[in-house]
């Protein structure tokens, strides 16, 4: 990285158009502006929704872009009326920002905050502009965080900062996968399920996200775990983490519904669709108990994908929730689940199959679409 006067220039993967490969740039990046912060990107995985954003699978992206959004670093500056963090401090990226003001923040039974680029342009800063730019192009952000540069810029509301002995090659899974995964699981309050000790789950896909909601369920006492996917080398490292049994829906003829129906009798305790297809989520609410399952959507479907169900399917007591983000308050959360990681009370290490150097962006790609990785971690 080289710093020349405030803008800083540093290496980035920028997707130019839909279904490029990443193109390795020198980008220039604009000094943070009031409640923004620079980030120097220590370590960033691979995550589905990266592959999303490269295919134009993604809602609402403006290319060229810079992707990433599980990662962690050092803050390099800080702009104006920035207090919660200083430089050298190490943190998070949020990919859900936490403003601490919004009706969302505010209430104890949300995460979703509305000050965030869920509600407004995902790809500028919440001021409508870009710090990014490269060959004279203005270059786009993604999510509000861009973790696949060097450097970044992001709003203070979006930056959790964690303990100073967390190793960021590691920690940076906290940024999507394990806090997405193990808070769909474990989360209690703020209208996210929890399982019960003794409850029979199953799981939906069992890639990043998938095993650490496999995670979430063994933590909280889960009795039995089963575990779904279409490509059977997941299913070593599932059992690793938990799963008590695994199956593959082309090895049956009839619906996996029923075959989960008829491993169960009347149907699991907790079902949840790590996937992101309206298929396997119908299949993932037909899983679970009528009279007192619940569906956990956790994948996240094509955009404008609709389903059309036969509400008596709730009207017997079963349940259809979403989790975002695990349901955490990112903000307040992510320092607490770094020190329950320090202290060795949770341990998604064992979601890292591959780490490379940043500029093997690509072939971290491969492996995501040969089903070979469950997370590839990029370090700088
Ligand atoms: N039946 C069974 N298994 C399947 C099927 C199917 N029809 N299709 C795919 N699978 C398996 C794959 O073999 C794979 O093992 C697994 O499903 C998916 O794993 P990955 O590695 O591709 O994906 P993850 O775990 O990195 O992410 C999955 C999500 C669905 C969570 C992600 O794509 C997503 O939708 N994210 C948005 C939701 C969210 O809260 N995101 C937070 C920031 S990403
Ligand atoms: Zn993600
Ligand atoms: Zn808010």
């Amino acid at each position: 990285m080289e710093t020349s006067g405030k803008v800083i220039k540093c290496k980035a993967a920028v997707i130019w158009e839909a279904g490029n490969a990443l193109s390795i740039e020198e980008v220039e990046v604009a000094p943070p502006k009031a409640h923004e912060v620079g980030v120097k990107i220590v370590a960033t995985g691979i995550c589905r929704t990266d592959d999303h954003v490269l295919k134009g699978a993604f809602p609402n992206i403006d290319y060229p872009v810079i992707a990433g959004h599980e990662g962690a670093g050092i803050i390099e500056c800080v702009g104006p009326e920035v207090t919660c963090v200083k430089p050298g401090d190490k943190v998070i990226p949020l990919c859900v920002p936490q403003c601490g003001e919004c009706s969302c923040c505010l209430s104890p039974k949300a995460n979703c905050c509305l000050k965030s680029h869920l509600c407004e342009s995902q790809n500028l800063m919440p001021d409508k502009t870009s710090r990014f730019s490269c060959k004279g192009k203005q270059i786009h952000h993604f999510l509000w965080i861009s973790t696949f540069s060097e450097y970044t810029v992001m709003p203070d509301s979006a930056i959790a900062r964690i303990d100073a002995a967390a190793p960021l090659d590691k920690v940076c899974l906290f940024g999507c996968a394990f806090s997405t995964g193990y808070g769909a699981a474990i989360n209690t309050a703020k209208g996210s399920t929890c399982v019960e000790p003794g409850s029979t789950c199953a799981v939906f896909g069992l890639g990043g996200v998938g095993l650490s909601v496999v995670m979430g369920c063994k933590a909280a006492g889960a009795s039995r775990i089963i575990g779904i996917d279409i490509n059977k080398d997941k299913f070593g490292k599932a059992k690793e983490l938990g799963v008590t049994e695994c199956i593959n829906p082309q090895d049956f003829t009839k619906p996996i519904q029923e075959v989960l129906v008829e491993m169960t009798g009347h149907g699991v305790d907790y079902s949840f669709e790590v996937i992101g297809c309206t298929d396997t989520l119908m299949a993932a609410l037909l899983s679970c108990h009528l009279g007192y399952g619940t569906c956990v959507l956790v994948g996240e479907p094509p955009s404008g994908s609709q389903i059309s169900f036969d509400p008596l399917l709730l009207f017997t007591g079963r349940q259809w929730k979403a989790s975002l983000i695990g349901g955490w308050k990112l903000k307040d959360s992510l320092p607490k689940l770094v020190s329950d990681y320090m202290n060795k009370k949770c341990n998604p290490d064992a979601l890292i199959t591959h780490t490379l150097p940043f500029d093997k962006i690509n072939e971290g790609f491969e492996l995501l679409w040969a089903g070979k990785s469950i997370r590839s971690i990029l370090l700088f």
